[in-house]
């Protein structure tokens, strides 16, 4: 089975995004390690106020130090870090977006995590997703499996007994499919978001959710469907973070046929204001994000 190096050998991939895409998946085996010893909260608190599982801060260390270590990253913003980070004695200029741990409430219950890396050049963290350079996420499932794309559509990898990553199915597609899974409660949703869950619904839409925002996207990446982290009453921009979650995931959704929107814009095309912004998220199938974008078109939705 093909390796993940020989993919991005034979996909032409630059070779210090190579290297640095080897180096973040070579990660993915100490962090598996560390679940065991790491399952309580860390004590201390994020930038948005949410509790820090060990394994945010642990699996955010590790990768930090990687990165810096490797001298090819100028930049590195991470949802578990207040600052962007920059590494003076860098040589190349990769920049790391990062949520380092997704879905870390769920470690105690067994259910897949996630590491969500994006990958920009010119040495800066505050672009449009549109101009990412590679994407990934690494899960933590019944197997260890690296999703990837440097652009040139979506790869999955699993993780061998060697700790090598064999590509388990290329050139990925996502489908029409009928799966949905919504953050909120709810009372709280706007009426845009009632009136696109009612709609679905009536078509034969069915609930998978399981608050692990990876591991419901590689869900919907297979089968079909769409993840919502909605704008809610009280909260109009959502939970999700911008930079963290819907760029790096909203990419790989892209190059296999899908879409990510926050109901009007299609968010690889939002320039950041800020590293941590929050925004309401859609992504899924293209024909879901279509249904969105109509009912959000609505004035009276
Ligand atoms: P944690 O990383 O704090 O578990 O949050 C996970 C998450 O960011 C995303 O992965 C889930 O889809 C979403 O939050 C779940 O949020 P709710 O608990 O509000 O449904």
């Amino acid at each position: 089975m093909t390796t993940l190096q020989d993919y991005l050998r034979a996909a032409g991939c630059e070779a210090g995004l190579q290297e640095l895409i080897e180096l973040i998946a070579r990660q993915a085996g100490p962090i598996r390690e560390a679940f065991i010893t790491h399952q309580s909260y860390a004590g201390s608190e994020n930038v948005y106020g949410e509790q820090q599982a060990a394994m945010d801060t642990w699996a955010d260390e590790r990768i930090i130090g990687a990165a810096r270590d490797s001298g090819l990253v100028r930049e590195l913003s991470s949802e578990e870090q207040e600052e962007v980070l920059t590494f003076a004695g860098a040589k190349q200029d990769y920049a790391i977006v990062m949520d380092p741990m997704d879905g870390s409430s769920l470690i105690q219950t067994n259910l897949a995590v996630g590491t969500i890396i994006g990958i920009f050049g010119n040495g800066s963290v505050r672009q449009k997703g549109r101009n990412l350079k590679a994407a990934l996420y690494m899960l933590y499932g019944p197997m260890t499996t690296l999703t990837l794309t440097i652009g040139k559509g979506v790869q999955i990898f699993a993780m061998d007994h060697e700790g090598v990553y064999r590509l388990l199915e290329a050139d990925v597609r996502m489908p029409e499919g009928t799966l949905y899974g919504t953050g909120g409660k709810r009372p709280e949703w706007t009426a845009p978001h009632t009136t696109f869950i009612e709609t679905i619904e009536k078509e034969g839409a069915k609930v998978r959710y399981t608050g692990s925002y990876v591991a419901d996207f590689h869900q919907i990446l297979k089968y079909g469907g769409i993840y919502c982290y909605p704008a809610l009453k009280d909260r109009p921009k959502g939970k999700l973070r911008l930079m963290y979650e819907a760029v790096p995931v909203g990419f790989i959704a892209e190059q296999a046929g899908g879409a990510i929107t926050d109901g009007t814009r299609n968010l690889l095309d939002v320039e950041p204001d800020d590293p941590h912004q929050r925004t309401p998220i859609y992504v899924g199938s293209a024909g879901m994000i279509r249904t969105v974008k109509e009912i959000f078109g609505r004035t009276h939705a």
